[in-house]
């Protein structure tokens, strides 16, 4: 079928964009919104959607929100993984660089985890059948030196894939927790090797997911925000390695810069190191850069779970 007129469309964006009263409003969604609707009419006339398929979407979307998908939604077409690739272009711009990678936050955050200083233990319950693992490291700034009184948050799924909050069966801040850094800048967490994740299976990603011939899976992974005062905050998470998922996830977080080596200590071994069981061992720095006008900040404000809310 034969395009339709460019005039025909640009004369019904017109008429939507002549209704908006100068002065009135928000400059910014209007120049925003009317971009959108200017590209949207344009595939919908290349790609000659129909009334069907427009209300399939209309459908979809409204059934997406109401299963609070959209975080994910985000993160599984690659629009959060998109973000995080224009904010690294704009540090590279400010000449920003030997900092950790940022990767995405993902919907899965609660805030107002405990908080405790140096060191946590992650599991309000325990996970049966886990591999133990204790990570530590330390939070660094431009030059190498450590950050004492940095707050490191971090939080993971458990052996089903599932987060606390989110599952309901999950005691509050399971696998949630907020560690101060010590005197000499370090942090160190017991917790156990999670693994991946999967979208809840036949909801509105799930479905877009396999329409789009794609699995709706991630790595094993773990979550962390790191702030201090003066520093911008750092959005990150590391994979576990070895997962056959690494590089292959459905939110594209995977950097190879964050996916440190798994150590397996013995339990000969952890004796000489004041554990009392095996355990698998991973070390990990967060370098952190002061915030600064010319490059993109840390904190975006995006509404975020937390047991008021
Ligand atoms: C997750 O655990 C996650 O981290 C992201 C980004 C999306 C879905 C589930
Ligand atoms: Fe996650």
């Amino acid at each position: 079928m034969k395009r339709m007129d460019q005039a025909v469309i640009d004369k019904t964006l017109e008429l939507i964009k002549s209704q908006e009263k100068a002065g009135e409003g928000n400059e910014r969604v209007k120049e925003i919104i009317n971009r959108l609707l200017e590209d949207l009419f344009n595939a919908m006339a290349d790609l000659d959607i129909t009334s069907e398929e427009m209300w399939i979407a209309c459908d979809w979307l409204t059934q997406a929100g109401k299963n609070n998908e959209w975080g994910l939604i985000f993160a599984g077409l690659g629009i959060e993984k998109f973000i995080d690739v224009k904010m690294d272009w704009e540090d590279e711009q400010a000449g920003i660089e030997n900092k950790t990678p940022r990767t995405i936050e993902g919907p899965l955050y609660v805030a107002g985890s405990p908080e405790s200083h140096g060191y946590a233990e992650l599991e309000t319950e325990v996970e049966e059948g886990a591999e133990r693992l204790y990570m530590s490291g330390y939070v660094r700034d431009e030059q190498g030196n450590p950050v004492p009184g940095a707050k490191v948050e971090v939080w993971h799924c458990n052996l089903k894939g599932l987060y606390s909050y989110f599952d309901s069966t999950q005691p509050d801040f399971n696998l949630r927790r907020a560690i101060i850094t010590d005197a000499n800048g370090k942090y160190e967490f017991k917790s156990f090797l999670p693994v991946g994740y999967s979208c809840p299976p036949n909801g509105s990603t799930d479905t877009l997911m396999s329409l789009l011939g794609r699995h709706g899976s991630r790595p094993a992974h773990i979550h962390f925000f790191v702030t201090a005062p003066d520093f911008r905050k750092l959005t990150t998470q590391i994979n576990i390695e070895g997962d056959p998922l690494t590089y292959d996830d459905f939110a594209f977080a995977t950097r190879p810069e964050l996916v440190p080596p798994v150590v397996r200590i013995s339990a000969e071994d952890a004796a000489k190191e004041g554990k009392d069981e095996a355990f698998a061992k991973i070390e990990f720095d967060f370098n952190m850069v002061k915030e600064k006008e010319i490059a993109p900040a840390g904190e975006n404000n995006r509404k975020r779970a937390s047991l008021e809310a």
